[in-house]
């Protein structure tokens, strides 16, 4: 659900600002995720765990009532902040030729996608490709062409996944000077059975 009202001009240079602080922490990953059938990982991260020691402004937004509420119309059901410290709020940055955030899912069923940079033109990739209620991630890698779909987003604009039941991936960048950096927020539904994976722990630990 595409979200392009939610950030202010004013919120985003402030969360920009914000965030390319953060950025001097955040490491490089390049790894294949072996329980997301083996798909790539070629980004760099900061975890959650390591956002709540650096910022005020980011965990604040996470945990804000008017969020929260915002969000609970849109999926009709309670939103909550999720307790895991390191997935609750993570920031991911493609910035070579090549970046790129291999398929999976989520371990929580919603995620709140905030883009802080983002290519021009689709023709730069960096496109959000998924596939709803797949059965396996090969719906998306391997599944044919017409169940896929794929969203361009610009600096600025946010969306909202049901990212537990579907699969989803990031394209590679197809341009060296091309930056696509988001801020992820995961929540979670009061009836939603528990999921873990090591996969947050592979990519922000
Ligand atoms: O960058 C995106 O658009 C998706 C991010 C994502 O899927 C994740 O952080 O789990
Ligand atoms: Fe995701």
């Amino acid at each position: 659900m595409p979200l392009p009202g939610l950030l202010t001009a004013a919120g985003l240079a402030e969360l920009r600002e914000e965030v390319g602080r953060l950025e001097r922490a955040a490491r490089r990953r390049d790894f294949e995720m072996e329980c997301m059938g083996g798909s790539p990982r070629r980004m760099t991260t900061l975890g959650g765990q390591v956002i709540a020691e650096m910022s005020r402004l980011v965990p604040e937004l996470y945990a804000d009532t008017e969020l929260l509420t915002f969000l609970s119309g849109l999926i009709g059901e309670t939103a909550l902040p999720v307790s895991d410290p390191v997935e609750r709020h993570v920031l991911n940055i493609l910035h070579r030729e090549g970046d790129t955030h291999g398929a999976h899912t989520d371990d929580y069923p919603y995620a709140l996608v905030m883009f802080l940079e983002a290519p021009d033109t689709p023709e730069e990739g960096g496109l959000l490709e998924y596939v709803p209620d797949a059965a396996s991630l090969r719906d998306l890698t391997a599944g044919s062409a017409s169940a896929r779909r794929t969203a361009h987003h610009r600096a600025g604009d946010a969306y909202l996944l049901r990212s537990d039941t579907t699969a989803h991936r990031v394209t590679p960048l197809t341009r060296p000077e091309a930056r696509r950096t988001v801020l992820n927020f995961a929540y979670t539904t009061p009836g939603a059975a528990p999921r873990s994976t090591p996969s947050a722990r592979r990519l922000y630990g």
